[in-house]
């Protein structure tokens, strides 16, 4: 079978990242892909806003009041809502999103994601000038930022702890490695769940082990805040928090709220970045084992996307970036670990492959900082990946072969966004 389907043109890979993005419209959201992902996933959807904000803004307006309708009363926007019956494991019977009293009518996960979605709503803005629409989902997206600096702020500093791989939205990121390994072998000890009783032997059974512990306590605050064994600041999910903080702060005036508490928490956020996560590049910190986690990956360049972020360190990590560590050495931008790392394989998702979302926040971080050249080498290299391989899930950064699914909407809808600036430049 080919691996590749070529479009010869820009208009054509538009047009065919546009008959993606339909075919995997289910009439109330759009799923990542058919058959793997089949139902609503959170910041694949933010990405599906970006990427359909200059196309079909009525389509991205639906797209993110249909993960919306997944928020909780605490105002946690969970990483899966389930607006299909489709097949998915975990699915909702190990999230018991039901048995809550803060959990929406629809079925959801018990996990968040990265919080994207105010960066999405302001490039939704910027494209429509959309008024009305900011109006109505800026309370939302406010709550979910405030359900962040209230629950997960474990190490103090104002930073947002994820307490499980699934929240990365970078399940499988050797940053995680370490923190896994430590968990105990013994305890697993839930009764009535549909996995049998075993002890966690696998990251999957680590994954699945951690998601009932954290259910088991009723997904409450107070158990994540004292017990929890997974807590760890991301650059990435941090980042894109910072960003999203920035583009709440832009809206707020159009919403009629004050912009000074989301600038205010985006100097936070900033400052403990680089107070707490920086030794000459930014690294994850595991809050339990109280160490910084030195293994440099896609996610270290979080932190660019902060328009504030100082020169010293937007200069020192850019330099990475380009270096031979990162894609000074693959053929194709950007490879999700570090090439030198031992931990590198890439033929594995977050371990190695290089993604069309992760290029395009790099690329967006180039923009901020005008660094044109480098924002031109990520939008034409990511072009060439998809032109070549299709709207494949990821990518092998050397040789740019496609890997893991098809006819997935991040790549589509994200492709159709870098097209749109190749237009205009
Ligand atoms: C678990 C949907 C999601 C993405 C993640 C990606 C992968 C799920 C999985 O797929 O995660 O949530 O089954 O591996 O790692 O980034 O949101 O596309």
């Amino acid at each position: 079978m080919m691996e590749s389907r070529p479009a010869v043109d820009d208009a054509a890979l538009g047009r065919e990242a546009m008959a993606v993005l339909e075919a995997n419209w289910t009439g109330s959201g759009t799923v990542p892909a058919p058959g793997l992902y089949p139902h609503q996933w959170s910041w694949d959807s933010a990405f599906v806003v970006i990427g359909l904000a200059r196309h079909r803004p009525d389509r991205a307006r639906d797209e993110l009041l249909s993960l919306l309708r997944g928020q909780w009363a605490t105002g946690m926007v969970p990483h899966i809502v389930f607006h299909t019956r489709e097949a998915y494991f975990p699915g909702p019977s190990v999230w018991r999103s039901q048995e809550h009293d803060a959990a929406p009518r629809v079925l959801t996960s018990g996990l968040t994601a990265p919080p994207l979605h105010g960066l999405a709503l302001w490039w939704l803005y910027r494209y429509t000038g959309d008024v009305a629409f900011v109006r109505r989902t800026y309370p939302a997206l406010a709550a979910q930022h405030d359900y962040l600096a209230a629950t997960r702020d474990l190490g103090g500093a104002g930073l947002a702890a994820i307490v499980h791989p699934w929240e990365s939205g970078m399940d499988d990121s050797p940053a995680w490695d370490d923190a896994l390994a430590a968990l105990p072998a013994i305890g697993y000890g839930q009764r009535g769940v549909e996995m049998a009783e075993r002890h966690p032997d696998s990251d999957h059974d680590r994954y699945v082990w951690l998601a009932l512990r954290y259910r088991d306590a009723g997904y409450s605050p107070g158990y994540l805040r004292d017990e929890h064994p997974f807590a760890i600041e991301d650059p990435m999910f941090n980042g894109i928090w910072l960003a999203s903080c920035q583009a709440m702060a832009d809206l707020a005036p159009l919403a009629g709220a004050d912009p000074a508490p989301h600038a205010e928490r985006a100097e936070r956020i900033r400052r403990a970045l680089v107070e707490r996560l920086w030794d000459g590049c930014f690294y994850a910190r595991d809050l339990r084992a109280d160490r910084l986690i030195r293994v440099g990956t896609v996610g270290s360049f979080g932190p660019l996307l902060d328009a504030g972020l100082p020169h010293e360190h937007v200069r020192a990590a850019v330099e990475i970036l380009e270096s031979a560590r990162f894609m000074g050495a693959t053929g194709y931008p950007v490879p999700s670990c570090e090439i030198r790392a031992p931990q590198f394989d890439r033929t594995r998702y977050w371990r190695g492959p290089s993604w069309v979302n992760t290029n395009w926040l790099l690329r967006r971080a180039a923009a901020v900082h005008s660094l044109d050249q480098l924002a031109r080498q990520l939008t034409n290299g990511t072009l060439r990946l998809v032109r070549q391989a299709g709207f494949r899930e990821c990518f092998d950064p050397f040789d740019g072969s496609g890997r893991g699914c098809r006819d997935f909407s991040w790549s589509a809808a994200l492709t159709l966004d870098l097209l749109a600036d190749t237009v205009v430049e």
